[in-house]
């Protein structure tokens, strides 16, 4: 029957794309635009990503533009990547305006035509700690979560792990209910500081675990901002760049094997 062999290729297709991701460089949680920036610099320099996102759509909160009016504001500073990203844009005299949907699945493909893989419907639940430093996560099925359905996880080994899940702070939340690390709460909304203060403040806020994105404004209480996504791009740009100057060619994996 054609009905099984479609079902058989898809399942073998996916367990051969999944089989590679179990010892990852860089696993990235959520895919927003921050988290997609960061997948697409750290891919393009050959570096073995996932991006884990619970939801169906990867995305994040770029879809939507501002009260679902479907258009996107981002600096100047961004145009050359625009163009790298062969994104069309408008230009005022202060800012660059792109169609969200647009904008949204530049990014989507670009990520992943450079080689990183978008695990969707996928959650991450915890992360693996070994000798006092995050070395994986821990993940399950989005509607699992969602559902709360008694189901056990997985794990997947990464040398390192970005929290990307926006203005919740997900994983940084998971050490914060240990004990484990401290965090504020964001500040209400002034886009001009909180721009800055994403880029500026993007780092590793754990052994082994950066922040990027609203992430940020989260753990240390940072003004949030609405739709203008500079910021958001520029700290993925950054966690990469900084996750890069770690994972040197000759450096060890930092992680023992699990
Ligand atoms: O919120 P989100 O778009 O993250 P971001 O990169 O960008 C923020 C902006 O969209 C916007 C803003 C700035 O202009 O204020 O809000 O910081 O995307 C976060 C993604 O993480 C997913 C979630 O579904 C979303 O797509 N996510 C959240 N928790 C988890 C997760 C989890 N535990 N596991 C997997 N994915």
């Amino acid at each position: 029957m054609k009905d099984v062999e479609i079902s058989r290729v898809i399942l073998e297709s996916f367990f051969q794309k999944f089989e590679g991701l179990f010892d990852l460089d860089v696993a990235i949680v959520g895919a927003g635009p921050s988290g997609l920036a960061a997948a697409y610099e750290l891919a393009k320099r050959g570096k073995k990503v996932a991006i884990f996102e619970e939801r169906n759509a990867p995305g994040g909160g770029i879809w939507g533009g501002g009260i679902m009016f479907n258009e996107i504001v981002i600096e100047k500073e961004l145009e050359t990547f625009l163009r790298e990203l062969d994104v069309r844009y408008k230009s005022t005299p202060d800012y660059l305006v792109v169609d969200s949907c647009h904008f949204a699945s530049a990014l989507i493909y670009h990520a992943t035509k450079v080689g990183a893989t978008i695990c969707n419907n996928v959650s991450v639940e915890d992360v693996a700690l070994q000798g006092g430093r995050v070395c994986g996560v821990v993940i399950n099925w989005g509607p699992v979560r969602k559902l709360g359905l008694h189901v056990d996880p997985i794990t997947v080994k990464a040398s390192y792990v970005v929290d990307g899940t926006g203005h919740p702070a997900n994983v940084v939340s998971l050490l914060v209910k240990r004990g484990l690390l401290e965090k504020k709460t964001e500040f209400p909304m002034n886009a001009e500081e909180a721009e800055k203060f994403v880029v500026a403040k993007t780092g590793e806020v754990f052994p082994g675990l950066f922040v990027s994105g609203m992430a940020v404004c989260e753990v240390y209480g940072g003004p949030r901002m609405g739709p203008i996504f500079g910021g958001m791009v520029l700290s993925g740009k950054r966690v990469a760049q900084l996750i890069l100057s770690r994972l040197l060619p000759s450096e060890e994996s930092p992680c023992q094997e699990q």
